[in-house]
């Protein structure tokens, strides 16, 4: 079992340099000992960052579920794959087993077949947290097909969006779904969304909420008497080590969502990898990640990672404050949870509720605590070390992106020694470099900069789907041979490193990704509206909130202007969702820019900061008159 587990920090530091140094020799060793192959690979590596172009394990053939699913069932078929929570304290949770994951795999992936489903064909899924979500995940993956999970938080103009990028020619979803107290009208969604979707044939609904729904004939179709009659045994389709396992949408600055496309044995043997080492899943622990599957946190470590070591992955439909802010905990106590994996804005709303929902339940059973979405605070770092896990728990501060499929820097529990707001130490093969503004490696320690990565990982996704350019331009051009995270980073005198926050116009909330651009589009459809500029300001839960800068068409006057403002965030609401409203929305005459056009958000950021003691150099602006007004009538 060399190199697979790593158990002390000499381990570490060892198999770290021979990852760094024999690049593929070492990851060979892991995917040879560790995984099921229908034939193995003819080269390990092949790479040029400069098309870019990256190969993993190039002439492999296996397929991804035979891997997370038919390998296990000799010795762990009577054990809980899957662990489901649901909304709802007084219905049962559901444990699934690997022989029970099995069959409902193979029972759906035989559906999509019959719905005219094939290799290559693109599938939009757009399921609340159920068992469903993640058995037709795998039930695409099992016959080849591409999965696109959507977020089911998303609104019906950004599903669209998505199913037409990626040309998909069916949609599975549900009736409705349960967040809380309220239910969602989920197929409603689907309705609206697929009117400008003709891409999209067949619609598979699972029923979960009973709510009266309308069926279109001859498009939608229930999903249950289809599995009832399929058969429990679906052959896995032989897949190429590169061909696409999924497509996931992630917020780029500019314009349209980005479709970053994984492709299989690369994503599989690193998501196993940082899995088993990350969390230091023991055999029988039960492993929580409260991320949901529309996510990549939820692809990478609910779904794959967790099921290609054979792990118990627990699946929670609901939300933290549900019946009431102790739910987690009750959770963590009634499952015996041993690893649990949350973000940090879940843990600030927590904190705000103070310990008594904490001191309630035994937490007793967890070993490891993970974060992940957003650099994490150091009063949150400490809430959780101290509450959660009684201070014998370590966190690990895992940072990573949708692109990168994987952890990429991240403490190790029990081996690497953790530091308050520090994700520490770059994983196993992972090589990051801090760059200047000059394009050149900043060596040595105590500097910050631009986060790169100098050299391939398995789990990099491979191309922006439909537009390779992008993907050039996005992550491979701002360093020659590099590629660019859009992360800025110190690293302390160890050699530690510390996430310091997105460097471009991403703003990240609550722990998801948004560009500003989208927003600012959806706001510049109010027909009031001239121009507007979003940027992001500090929130003690949300992290960061948005703050919208708009101009009015005419001066305004005899407007009301709340009215205004709640008309942008329901146009917001439509077309991307309820996640990217504007906390605060300042009506102004005009928006700082530079003489090429440019809005200058250094100074609007700064404004919504609370912070203009010292606004930069403001001497390039064409109107430099408009910065006073705007301080003046700042929120
Ligand atoms: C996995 C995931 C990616 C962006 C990333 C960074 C931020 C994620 C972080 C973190 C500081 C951490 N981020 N983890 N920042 N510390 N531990 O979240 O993917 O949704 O694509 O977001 O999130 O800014 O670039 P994704």
């Amino acid at each position: 079992m060399s190199n697979y587990h790593i158990k002390h920090l000499e381990e570490y530091y060892q198999v770290y340099r021979k990852s760094v140094r024999e690049p593929e020799n070492f990851w060979e060793e892991i995917a040879e000992e560790h995984f099921m192959w229908r034939k193995k690979w003819d080269k390990v590596l092949s790479w040029d960052f400069s098309k870019p172009e990256v190969k993993w394990f190039e002439g492999a053939q296996l397929n991804i579920t035979e891997n997370c699913i038919d390998r296990h069932l000799a010795t762990r078929g009577d054990k809980t794959a899957i662990l489901f929570e649901p909304n709802d304290t007084n219905e049962a949770s559901e444990k699934i087993t690997y022989n029970q994951l099995y069959e409902r795999v193979n029972k759906f992936a035989n559906v999509l077949k019959a719905q005219g489903v094939s290799k290559g064909d693109r599938v939009c899924i757009y399921l609340p947290m159920i068992p469903e979500l993640a058995i037709s995940v795998l039930a695409c993956a099992r016959i080849g097909a591409i999965h696109s999970v959507v977020f089911a938080g998303f609104s019906s103009t950004a599903l669209s969006t998505r199913i037409n990028d990626s040309e998909c020619k069916m949609v599975i979803t549900s009736d409705g779904s349960y967040r809380g107290a309220k239910t969602i009208d989920l197929k409603g969604i689907v309705d609206e969304a697929l009117k400008d979707c003709p891409c999209v044939d067949t619609v598979l609904v699972a029923k979960r909420i009973n709510s009266e729904i309308t069926m279109e004939a001859g498009r939608d179709k229930w999903l249950q008497p289809l599995l009832d009659e399929a058969s429990s045994e679906c052959e896995a389709e032989v897949m190429k080590a590169e061909d696409p396992l999924f497509i996931l949408y992630t917020s780029g600055s500019t314009g349209m969502p980005k479709g970053m496309v994984h492709t299989t044995a690369g994503y599989m043997v690193y998501t196993a990898y940082t899995f088993k080492n990350v969390f230091q899943y023991r055999e029988n622990d039960v492993y929580w990640c409260t991320a949901d599957i529309g996510w990549i946190t939820g692809h990478s470590y609910i779904v794959y990672g967790p099921l290609a070591n054979g792990a118990t992955t627990v699946m929670f439909e609901g939300v933290p404050s549900y019946p009431d802010f102790g739910r987690f905990w009750e959770i963590v106590e009634k499952h015996k949870v041993n690893q649990f994996y949350t973000a940090p804005t879940a843990i600030r709303a927590l904190a705000k509720q103070g310990t008594e929902l904490v001191e309630k339940y035994d937490l007793s059973s967890l070993k490891t605590l993970g974060s992940v979405g957003e650099p994490i605070n150091e009063e949150a770092w400490h809430w959780y070390n101290d509450n959660i896990g009684k201070k014998k728990s370590p966190i690990v501060d895992t940072w990573w992106q949708t692109e990168t499929g994987g952890i990429m820097i991240t403490p190790i529990p029990f081996v690497t020694p953790t530091k308050p707001t520090y994700a520490t130490l770059p994983f196993i093969g992972i090589q990051p470099a801090l760059m200047d503004e000059h394009g050149e490696e900043i060596k040595g320690n105590q500097v910050d900069g631009r986060l790169c990565v100098k050299f391939p990982w398995p789990s990099m996704a491979r191309t922006i789907w439909g537009n390779h350019q992008r993907y050039k331009d996005t992550y491979f051009s701002a360093f020659e041979n590099k590629y660019f995270t859009g992360d800025g980073a110190l690293r302390d005198e160890v050699g530690y490193y510390r996430i310091t926050g997105r460097v471009d116009d991403v703003i990240i909330v609550s722990g998801h990704n948004l560009g500003t651009a989208p927003i600012e589009d959806a706001v510049n459809e109010h027909p009031a509206v001239a121009e507007s500029a979003i940027v992001g300001f500090p929130h003690d839960v949300k992290g960061n909130a948005l703050y919208g800068y708009v101009i009015l068409k005419d001066t305004g006057e005899g407007r009301d202007h709340n009215n205004v403002r709640k008309e942008i965030n329901q146009i917001i609401t439509e077309h991307i969702g309820p996640i990217a409203k504007l906390d605060k929305i300042q009506f102004t005459s005009g928006l700082p820019k530079t003489r090429s056009g440019k809005i200058m958000r250094r100074i609007l950021r700064k404004i919504a900061h609370k912070d203009t003691s010292n606004l930069g150099d403001t001497s390039t602006l064409l109107n430099p008159e408009v910065v006073q007004d705007i301080m003046d009538n700042a929120l």
